[in-house]
């Protein structure tokens, strides 16, 4: 099994990491801000969205590769985003929730189509957190409930069974567009019992934002929302980078 990126992203110093909603920005603009993100530091994206209502992903990967040489990796909302235009898929295991399809119905759709691809897998635990009355459309499509955030003890004892089932990267989100972003006590919490990488998203709009998180232990601070709306600049991207140095 191919482990590149996984092994690049066990050494990696804390960083941004861009995540790009297809539905939303266009192949043109993509081309731009790519070359806004690179230039700050930028290597990977995900891309991938819980429900893409106007746009092919596999179509929108494949015209991406020609325009910029950012890696891509698929964050996917369902079986049917899967394309091999990118170099990596995260294959994930929705641990808080009790949906059967999120943690082995879609993984078996996809099983065969990974085998013959032969790209790299990154099997990954994936946790929601949030208040239930601030649902955001991932909790709707995958009919899950987030983890309540001020229980950091139950989100490091799920992140701990997705490890010790043999996965290899946390995520702990809270949504696309969440109000706030996650508690870092819930980062820290995770980070007590793991060295594997964490990304933490939902909600992160400032660079004071990412700060306690990667203090508490994130190794890459998902940022879509704030990215796609502020149209970030080399600049603003550079801030983030900045402040993952301190
Ligand atoms: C969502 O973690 C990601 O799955 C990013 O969230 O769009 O709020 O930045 P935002």
């Amino acid at each position: 099994m191919k482990q590149h990126i996984l092994s690049t992203w066990r050494n990696a110093s804390p960083q941004p990491l861009w995540l790009i909603d297809p539905d939303r920005l266009s192949i043109t603009e993509y081309k731009k801000a790519s070359e806004a993100y690179l230039e700050a530091g930028g290597r990977w994206a995900l891309v991938g969205g819980s429900l893409l209502t106007s746009t092919d992903l596999p179509t929108w990967c494949a015209l991406a590769k020609n325009e910029s040489p950012l890696s891509l990796i698929l964050f996917p909302g369902s079986t049917n985003q899967l394309c091999t235009s990118v170099e990596a898929v995260l294959l994930l295991f929705l641990a808080s929730g009790r949906n059967p399809h999120y943690l082995i119905g879609a993984h078996v759709e996809a099983a065969l189509f990974l085998h013959r691809w032969g790209g790299e897998v990154i099997p990954t635990t994936y946790i929601l957190v949030g208040d239930v009355y601030a649902l955001r459309a991932v909790h709707y499509i995958t009919q899950t409930w987030p983890i309540p955030p001020d229980k950091p003890e139950l989100i490091q004892a799920t992140a701990l069974a997705g490890l010790l089932l043999g996965q290899q990267v946390v995520y702990i989100d809270g949504g696309s567009g969440a109000l706030h972003s996650c508690a870092p006590e819930a980062v820290a919490a995770v980070r007590a019992v793991t060295d594997a990488p964490i990304l933490v998203g939902g909600g992160i709009s400032s660079p004071e934002d990412a700060e306690s998180l990667l203090q508490a232990g994130a190794t890459f601070v998902v940022i879509g929302t704030a990215a796609e709306k502020k149209k970030f600049s080399r600049q603003t991207w550079e801030e983030f980078f900045l402040i993952c140095t301190r």
